[in-house]
């Protein structure tokens, strides 16, 4: 039950502790349309004669046709396209020092959460693998009302006031009049913003890097990005950064294979976390706070309420207090992933905001977009939305698609029916509720970005100069893939004026990736500062190599042999990844000695760019068959450019060097045991990429 008893509860029923939840309908069950009415024919509608038209009589057409017609609602403006899933929050650490908050008090208590991964820039039925930031949204059931940590798998964001955030998500949506491109940042319209809004330029630094092409939203680290409060009891203030680590490391794929996943699999991601939850494989993130006193914020060199700036971890560690596990896949899409509602505004005591004004913008932003959306001021009693750790109980009545029987007259507060007997509703309460943190402040009314927001260079170079070369690389090879969809040349020579703050190395081999000639730099607002490198920026190297969580493929055929493939399969799932047989039909194949062996894909169908790593277990007249097989070569080929390890049985060399594959280190001959593929699998080879391709 939501509400207690006696004071103003609405009645049990749908949205109000009985939630209608409907999963399993009993077989013999019968259609009824929407109001209970069993329907004895669902496949004629009602016509004049045999051959004649329609009747305007059959309501049971007609609803079924016009609930059809009502089924979409407006997607989201941004974060259109997300995937999602329930889990828990555990306490590990109390953070009762800081905070009286009981999700962070309570250690051991596992507290219900609902968490949506989204791309930002893409419609809903967009792809899941463009170039973009991720969404990373979680909204924790506590027993203080819903908290909803909003955030993104990048620490930063591109602009630093929220007046500018319609013009970013216009600029970077699909351009006005011609409608495309859906989900891509490589055009004009939005470098030409960021061109022109220097503060931008940390951004786009991280999203030139890997970080936007994530390998599985299990592997994506999250960040609440804007600064929040923490208030104790005795209401002494701590600001604070909230973080997402994944169990299972953070991994990228590379940008030609992103593409390449792009048509073999416009939903890869969501494909692999339904997957992998469904399978038990619970996707675990730790969950850690950067803490800070006002006084350290006031000795940092940048604005803790400049979104555009992260704290190096050097500067004030992670403290670890937490897990997530995600363990339950959605039951209905709509219902939940779609429905669902984040509104950082939902704290509860204990949390509070900062002034950081993209956080304010926020604040309003949220609210006032569900009312579009999903239609109504009752949003929150859609189940997925609705306060379950705790009563919600309040005097607003009535709206669009109330769901609540409320009982009682006490509609109102004050109200003195108690008095008279009658029930008289529920009250506030001053030291329990939502406190709001005294920020002394004695202010002139005004409309300017403060001094310390314009430093927009330091970090964007703290970031570059922290990357290791590999990350470098893709980072100048990003901005000139971009920068080359950019019709517009004086928008890419804005670009390139911008990068010689960052770093001149850069804006050079950007400008030479590009054949251009480096403009003059643009006049930075203030001097950029050197700081101290930040090896936690970097992805490449910061986890240790291993296949749990991912998976391999294997290309067989007939009169392949069983034993290779076993040895595989048992290395690989033994460590906690998956194996999936790919087969030239679907099918499957014969073995040789006869037996048969299922496939989980065709070969056509489920290209390497699918796997982390390969193996190509083959018979000579197997392999025969495969050289003139396009798909087949791509598949090598692909796992070879891609830097994926590659197991093969000696039948199969003549397609490794059909496929132009030469034999490294990550390339070897599958024996009794995998051993020597498993090492090469569990990381990407990186020493080979400069043999497959040029990068700037
Ligand atoms: Fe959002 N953002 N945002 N945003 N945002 C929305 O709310 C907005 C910002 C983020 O899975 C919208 O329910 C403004 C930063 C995520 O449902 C909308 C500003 C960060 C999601 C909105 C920002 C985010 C949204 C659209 C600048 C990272 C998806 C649909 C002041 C910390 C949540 C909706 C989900 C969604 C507004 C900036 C993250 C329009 C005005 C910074 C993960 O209200």
């Amino acid at each position: 039950m939501t509400t207690s008893k006696g004071r103003g509860a609405p009645k049990a029923g749908f949205g109000n502790g009985g939630e209608i939840h409907q999963t399993a309908v009993a077989p013999d069950a019968r259609i009824t349309t929407n109001h209970g009415v069993p329907v004895s024919d669902n496949q004629n509608s009602l016509k004049a004669g045999r051959r004649g038209p329609t009747l305007l009589e059959d309501f049971v057409l007609r609803e079924k046709i016009q609930h059809f017609d009502h089924e979409r609602i407006p997607e989201r403006i941004v974060h259109a396209r997300g995937s999602a899933a329930h889990g828990y929050f555990e306490l590990t650490e109390s953070l009762s020092d800081f905070t009286s908050a009981k999700i962070l008090t309570e250690v051991g208590a596992k507290t219900e959460l609902f968490t949506r991964f989204s791309t930002v820039a893409g419609g809903a039925g967009s792809v899941d693998t463009p170039r973009d930031v991720r969404g990373f949204a979680v909204k924790f059931y506590t027993k203080e009302g819903n908290w909803d940590l909003v955030g993104n798998n990048i620490p930063v964001f591109f602009i630093q006031d929220a007046i500018k955030f319609p013009d970013l998500i216009h600029a970077v949506k699909m351009e006005a009049d011609r409608g495309y491109p859906q989900a891509a940042s490589a055009h004009d319209t939005f470098w030409d913003f960021i061109g022109l809004m220097p503060e931008a330029t940390h951004m786009i630094m991280w999203a030139m890097s890997d970080r936007t092409i994530p390998r599985s939203l299990r592997m994506m680290e999250g960040f609440g990005v804007n600064t929040f409060r923490l208030l104790n009891d005795k209401d002494e203030a701590t600001l604070v950064k909230f973080h997402w680590r994944p169990k299972l490391g953070t991994q990228s794929t590379c940008w030609d294979e992103a593409v390449k996943i792009a048509g073999a699999d416009p939903d890869y991601h969501r494909r692999d976390l339904h997957e992998a939850i469904a399978a038990g494989n619970f996707p675990e993130w730790e969950f850690g706070v950067q803490l800070l006193s006002q006084k350290q914020a006031d000795a940092l060199p940048f604005d803790i309420l400049d979104a555009t700036k992260l704290i190096p971890e050097e500067l004030v560690p992670i403290r670890f207090i937490g897990r997530m596990v995600l363990n339950r896949n959605p039951d209905n899409f709509f219902a939940e992933t779609e429905q669902v509602a984040f509104l950082p505004t939902n704290m509860p005591p204990g949390i509070d905001v900062s002034e950081d004004p993209l956080l304010q913008g926020r604040l309003f932003s949220y609210q006032d977009t569900q009312l579009s959306r999903l239609g109504t001021v009752n949003f929150h009693q859609i189940p997925i939305n609705k306060a379950k750790g705790c009563p919600f109980q309040n005097q607003q009545r009535d709206g669009q698609m109330q769901t609540q029987v409320f009982t009682g007259r006490a509609n109102y507060e004050p109200n003195s029916l108690g008095e008279a007997g009658e029930d008289s509703g529920p009250h506030e309460d001053p030291k329990g509720g939502f406190r709001t943190f005294a920020l002394p402040m004695e202010e002139t009314k005004i409309r300017l970005r403060s001094e310390s927001f314009a430093d927009h260079y330091s970090q964007a170079r703290l970031f570059f100069q922290s990357q290791t070369d590999i990350e470098r690389a893709h980072i100048a090879s990003a901005f000139v893939f971009e920068l080359s969809k950019v019709v517009i040349e004086h928008v890419r020579l804005q670009i390139l004026a911008n990068l010689r703050n960052v770093d001149e190395a850069l804006a050079k081999r950007v400008a030479d990736g590009m054949n251009l000639d480096l403009p003059k730099a643009s006049a930075p607002a203030v001097q950029p500062k050197a700081m101290k490198a930040s090896p936690a920026l970097r992805i490449v190297g910061k986890y240790p190599g291993t296949l749990k969580g991912r998976a391999v493929g294997i290309l067989v055929s007939d009169g392949a042999d069983g034993a290779l493939i076993d040895a595989v399969r048992t290395a690989v799932e033994g460590e906690g990844g998956t194996i999936k047989i790919v087969a030239p039909k679907i099918g499957g194949v014969t073995l040789k000695g006869g037996a048969r062996l299922k496939a989980d894909g065709q070969l056509a169908g489920t290209p390497s760019v699918l796997f982390d790593a390969v193996a190509i277990v083959l018979s000579e007249t197997g392999c025969e068959a495969l050289l003139t097989e396009a798909a087949a070569i791509d598949f090598v080929r692909d796992a070879f450019g891609h830097l994926k390890a590659i197991g093969f049985s000696p039948e199969a060399k003549p397609l490794l060097d059909k496929s132009g594959v030469v034999v490294d280190a990550g390339v070897v001959t599958l024996g009794a045991k995998a051993d020597a593929f498993m090492k090469p699998a569990r990381t990407r080879q990186w020493g080979r990429e400069p043999d497959v391709r040029s990068l700037a």
